[in-house]
């Protein structure tokens, strides 16, 4: 590990990474170099298939956000933005012998992140940065930044994707996991409603975040105010409906994401939408209004899809820690979309 690390312009020798953080798809390592510290980061190449198109998208993401925050009179704005270490050569990152893209970024120090909203006032507190992060990123420059992932959030291809890793089940899975599998087959075509509203163009393409989990804002571990928004690896055109939806769906519940006895709150998703609404500035629109329930519950829908599709194709996408975390994390998910069904009514009272 530490050769990716010897390639960047740090302050000193770089000591051993140490694995850091929660995310599922990339690895990620905190290493100290001339008394700083920094974050060190594999990106996965079976999750993201042009890494170096990714890259660019968050040059140019990252120092646009730069540019804006310093705009905004804010003393700190390396603190609110991510900064990327160059290597030696002038680059942003740097090809292992395995044909991987490793990158180099400043470590925030001083900050936390929460796998669940403790309260009100700290989902209040995400839901703003997300958006905000959004009204920051409206007037990017032409050309719309590069698609990531292509079709990622697609609910009728990651439906397709589930019937095509039943007709193999290369691993024999399908079978225990029967239940889930008739759960997410029925009333199907919800998965689809935020892909249709893009294709109808009844929504507007904008810069996007799309991994909008509440765990992606770092938090001033000394005031709690949100200070930072990362894991810009899916920043790419798409709807602010979504950014919520998925953001709703990882903090309306007291329970963690993998939990699978989720606890609705509905003073969590007002303040979500609160916050939200607050931090796009311009409010979602009364289109947006309306959909913000049906929205998260197809985000918990899309997502229980592509865990157990992972699930059934061998768990080639998440990281898991133990054999049949998938199949739990796609159970957790269809929890929490029951619960969501359950809460419909007063979830909607509180949207308007
Ligand atoms: C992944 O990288 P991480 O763990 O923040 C995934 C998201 C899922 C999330 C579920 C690129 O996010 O779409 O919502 O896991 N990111 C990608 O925990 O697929
Ligand atoms: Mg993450």
């Amino acid at each position: 590990m530490r050769a990716p690390a010897a390639a960047f312009a740090l302050p000193g020798p770089p000591a051993e990474p140490a694995p850091f953080g929660r995310g599922h798809i990339n690895a990620t390592y905190r290493v100290e170099a001339g008394g700083q510290a920094f974050l060190l980061q594999r990106i996965n190449p079976d999750v993201f298939p042009d890494p170096e198109g990714l890259m660019a998208n968050l040059e140019r993401v990252t120092e646009y956000l730069r540019g804006r925050l310093v705009a905004e009179g804010f003393a700190d704005p390396h603190r609110r933005g991510l900064t990327l270490v160059p290597t030696r050569e002038g680059r942003t990152w740097v090809r292992d012998e395995g044909g991987a893209l490793w990158r180099c970024l400043v470590f925030i120090e001083g900050t936390c992140s929460l796998p669940k909203a403790e309260s009100a006032t700290q989902a209040e507190t995400a839901a703003f940065a997300f958006g905000n992060f959004l009204r920051r990123l409206e007037d990017l420059p032409a050309p719309p930044l590069g698609e990531t992932i292509p079709h990622f959030h697609d609910g009728r291809r990651r439906l397709e994707d589930l019937h095509r890793a039943l007709a193999s089940d290369a691993f024999n899975r399908a079978r225990e996991a029967r239940i889930e599998i008739d759960a997410l087959l029925q009333d199907a075509d919800q998965a689809a409603l935020l892909q249709d509203l893009r294709e109808h163009g009844a929504l507007p393409l904008r810069p996007t975040h799309q991994d909008t989990k509440l765990d992606n804002v770092l938090l001033d571990e000394r005031t709690g105010e949100a200070l930072c928004v990362v894991d810009l690896d899916t920043v790419m055109p798409g709807l602010a409906l979504g950014d919520f939806a998925d953001l709703a769906r990882s903090a309306c519940s007291a329970a963690a994401e993998d939990d699978t006895h989720p606890r609705v709150q509905v003073e969590l998703f007002a303040a979500l939408v609160r916050g939200f609404d607050r931090g796009l500035g311009a409010g979602f629109t009364p289109l947006e209004r309306e959909l913000l329930v049906p929205a998260t519950q197809s985000f918990a829908r899309v997502l229980a899809l592509r865990f157990l599709t992972d699930h059934l194709e061998g768990d080639r996408y998440f990281r898991i820690h133990r054999p049949g975390q998938n199949l739990e994390r796609a159970r957790a998910q269809l929890a929490l979309l029951r619960a969501l069904r359950a809460a419909e009514g007063e979830l909607t009272r509180a949207a308007r």
